[in-house]
């Protein structure tokens, strides 16, 4: 009977590069956001669903907290706010290794607020001693309470089956949101998009993929059985454009052929990918470009 079953919604919260999208991405057991090793990876509210005998959870991934400075930071962290009304239960992710900052009190803050179980879930627990726990934890504490504290790593999946068990017991019975195919509220196209994103984001240095955005111009599927996919890198300077294409269009080439085996990947269908760079000038404090990237 489907009013035996556990459901509800679980925003993951925390400040940029804790490991969100890795730990979302470990529990529903498959790559639906992408992760990198540099803050502010995640721009939009992801939502995946997690199904199984106990019932269903329904994730909302969210950009890391922090202090915009542009337009598009500012839409990032609004994104990350909407989701805490939404959420049954909120999973604050922090990292073990890092101590408690400005960002992790303001989180603080507005989590005390809200009215909704939170969860602390410390990642990253795979780089620390045992003994180095415990302290963490304690500090922590001192900043809220806590309806349960957990500690994982998303990397290598250590305390995740605990966690989605106390994701669980914070769901209220009742009826399924999503039938059990569901997975994700994104489409091929975002998740395409997401993945020639991330490898821009793994390929270049410094402060150049925070200034990118993805837009798909064409994805087709066709007759043979492939997909043709037709991208626009676009960037926000003359000067990062050569870098993109690197030496002979070496960079571009490696940007492209990886995320055509992760988008092979994601579809189970060969792939053609076509990628041109393009410059939108400071386009991550102009409204209309925004729009048109999908930060909306
Ligand atoms: N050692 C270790 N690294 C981890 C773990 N979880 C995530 N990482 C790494 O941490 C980095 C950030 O991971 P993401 O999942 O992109 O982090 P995020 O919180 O979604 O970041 P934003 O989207 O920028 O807010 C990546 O390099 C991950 O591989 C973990 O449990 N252990
Ligand atoms: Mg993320």
């Amino acid at each position: 009977m489907s009013e035996d079953k556990k459901t509800g919604f679980a925003a993951v919260i925390g400040r940029p590069n804790v490991g969100k999208s890795t730990l979302m991405n470990r529990i529903i057991g498959q790559k639906i956001a992408i992760t990198s090793n540099k803050p502010q990876t995640t721009r939009n509210r992801i939502q995946t669903v997690f199904t199984d005998e106990r019932g269903q959870i329904v994730f909302l991934d969210t950009p890391g907290m922090h202090k915009a400075r542009t337009k598009l930071g500012s839409f990032m962290v609004a994104s990350a706010n909407s989701a805490i009304p939404d959420a049954d239960v909120i999973l604050w992710l922090v990292e073990a290794e890092r101590f408690i900052g400005e960002g992790d009190i303001s989180i603080s803050k507005i989590l005390s607020e809200c009215n909704r179980p939170v969860i602390l879930v410390i990642n990253k627990c795979d780089r620390l001693k045992k003994d180095e726990l415990l302290p963490v934890i304690d500090a922590f504490r001192k900043l809220m309470d806590f309806s349960e504290i957990v500690p994982v790593s998303a990397l290598n999946g250590d305390g995740v089956e605990e966690l989605t068990e106390v994701i669980f017991s914070h769901l209220p019975k009742g009826p399924m949101y999503f039938d059990e195919e569901t997975v994700t509220d994104q489409t091929m196209r975002q998740i395409a998009a997401e993945l020639i994103r991330e490898q821009t984001l793994r390929q270049l240095k410094d402060e150049i993929p925070h200034g990118i955005a993805v837009n798909i111009v064409a994805m087709t599927y066709t007759e043979k059985g492939t997909y043709n996919i037709e991208a626009d890198i676009v960037c926000e300077r003359d000067s990062h454009k050569g870098i993109i294409i690197g030496k002979g269009g070496s960079m571009l080439k490696k940007i492209g052929s990886r995320a055509r085996t992760q988008i092979e990947e994601m579809t189970q269908t060969p792939v053609f990918l076509k990628l041109f760079v393009k410059v939108r000038k400071d386009w991550r404090d102009n409204e209309t470009f925004l729009k048109e990237f999908g930060y909306k």
